[in-house]
């Protein structure tokens, strides 16, 4: 196959000091950090649909980059972006990519048509797997850009359109198995409402929970013993989606039994969208044992939609990387750009460009991450900040000794609450800097 990125030579780390646009500043995949190299840690993949097809659309213009690859006919185009992407990958030294189904091969009338272009371009995959060792992060269906799924796909008002989503599953989940991914998305793009007035939203709920529960059960018969993921969005395309937060959607998982099989798939843009931080949202998830895998990327404060850019906001990324860390690291989830380059920036060079910045981005979260922790102030401040539930009543508040009658005695007797001790909010954000920038 023909070299799709000509001139782009493979990346490799030069330093901090390194002037060469095409070359890694802070990341070096073999460096350990932590524990553990670079690479495991960070667990780069690459979003095919960003990659590979988006071109640069918006709803004022068509798109302004070219994604042809020179192809003639739809499936030469899709084994073309294959190549493409595998090619992209080793020059980029990215392990791991992520699909959707309609992604990797054209969508034609039947569904059965569909499916058969499906595993032929698998099968080409699967080829240039073996041969490079990249490696599947995870698989997910596409049930949001058909008009079919105009109000909803698990959640549609008409069961016809449930069925298929249910098909176009089964078969990404096959797919996810045959290419030894480790985890499967759902995102609900579609899945909410824009009115109550037409909805019953008992039922959308129940039949969205019904629609995991098969898939759970499929994937599991069929040998997946990965993870699956909800990756929460309050809107967009959706007024209101039912997978609002990581709050929302682990009360979901938990009134339908599906905590056990399903973990978090967290993607920035979709925190600040739904009022949180990146890091909130991650913290959720790690206390209540979900955190699962990432999607990287960042929102534009002036914006109100999920305009996915690569991360480059260093203080996102320590905080993600610290969250990440706390957590244990990664086992099947991973870091996955799912950001796209800007509709100005529209030449193949833009995306190795985006791609070294936000890599080179979370190296620096990574290392400062690390820093932080083996620095230790954050950590006893905050432990020292709880030191009343270590001793006295606060014990016995926690060992659940202390009744209200207790604590009723204990305060009548005390008469008010004496000295509180200071948040120290400046204090510890400009320790951040210290350790940061130190
Ligand atoms: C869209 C989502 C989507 C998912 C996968 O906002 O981020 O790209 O990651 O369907
Ligand atoms: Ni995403
Ligand atoms: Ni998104």
């Amino acid at each position: 196959m023909s070299e799709f990125f000509k001139g782009i030579p493979k990346i490799k780390y030069e330093g901090p000091a390194s002037h060469n646009p095409m070359a890694f500043r802070f990341y070096n995949p073999d460096e350990v950090v932590a524990g553990k190299t670079m690479r495991e840690q960070l667990k780069f993949a690459m979003s095919y649909w960003h990659t590979l097809c988006a071109e640069g659309a918006d709803m004022f213009g068509r798109g302004t980059a070219d994604k042809s690859f020179g192809a003639s006919e739809p499936m030469d185009l899709y084994k073309k972006k294959a190549y493409a992407a595998f090619e992209l990958m080793e020059k980029l030294d990215i392990d791991y990519f992520c699909f959707h189904d309609r992604d990797i091969a054209p969508e034609y009338d039947t569904l059965a048509e569909t499916n058969k272009g499906l595993d032929e371009i698998t099968d080409l995959i699967a080829d240039l797997m073996k041969q490079s060792g990249k490696k599947l992060l995870w698989g997910t269906a596409n049930c949001f850009n058909n008009p079919r799924y105009m109000h909803g796909a698990g959640t549609s008002c008409d069961a016809d359109v449930f069925a298929f989503a249910a098909a176009q599953i089964k078969k990404a989940v096959e797919l996810t198995v045959k290419l030894g991914g480790r985890g499967y998305v759902f995102w609900g793009g579609r899945e909410g409402y824009e009115t109550l007035l037409n909805t019953d939203m008992a039922l959308e709920q129940d039949n969205m929970a019904r629609l995991m529960r098969m898939t759970v059960d499929y994937a599991r018969s069929i040998g997946f013993t990965g993870d699956f993921y909800i990756e929460p969005k309050p809107k967009e395309p959706m007024k209101h989606q039912y997978d609002f937060d990581v709050s929302t959607a682990l009360a979901f998982l938990r009134k339908y039994g599906l905590d056990k099989d399903f973990k978090m798939n967290i993607e920035a843009n979709h925190a600040t969208l739904a009022q949180h931080t990146f890091q909130h949202e991650l913290a959720v998830a790690r206390i209540n044992g979900v955190f699962g895998s990432i999607d990287a990327n960042q929102g534009d404060m002036l914006l109100g939609w999920d305009t996915d850019q690569f991360p480059t906001n260093v203080y996102d990324t320590t905080l993600c990387m610290l969250e990440t860390l706390r957590a244990g690291g990664f086992t099947n989830g991973g870091l996955n750009f799912d950001a796209k380059t800007r509709r100005g920036s529209y030449e193949f060079e833009d995306i190795f460009y985006s791609y070294i910045a936000g890599m080179d981005a979370f190296a620096l979260g990574l290392r400062y991450a690390d820093k932080l922790i083996r620095d230790g102030r954050l950590d006893q401040f905050v432990a020292d900040r709880y030191k009343s539930y270590r001793s006295g009543i606060g014990a016995d508040i926690l060992s659940g000794k202390a009744t209200m009658a207790d604590l009723e005695k204990y305060a009548l007797q005390m008469g008010d609450v004496k000295k509180l001790s200071s948040g120290r909010q400046e204090y510890l954000e400009n320790i951040m800097n210290a350790v940061m920038f130190g």
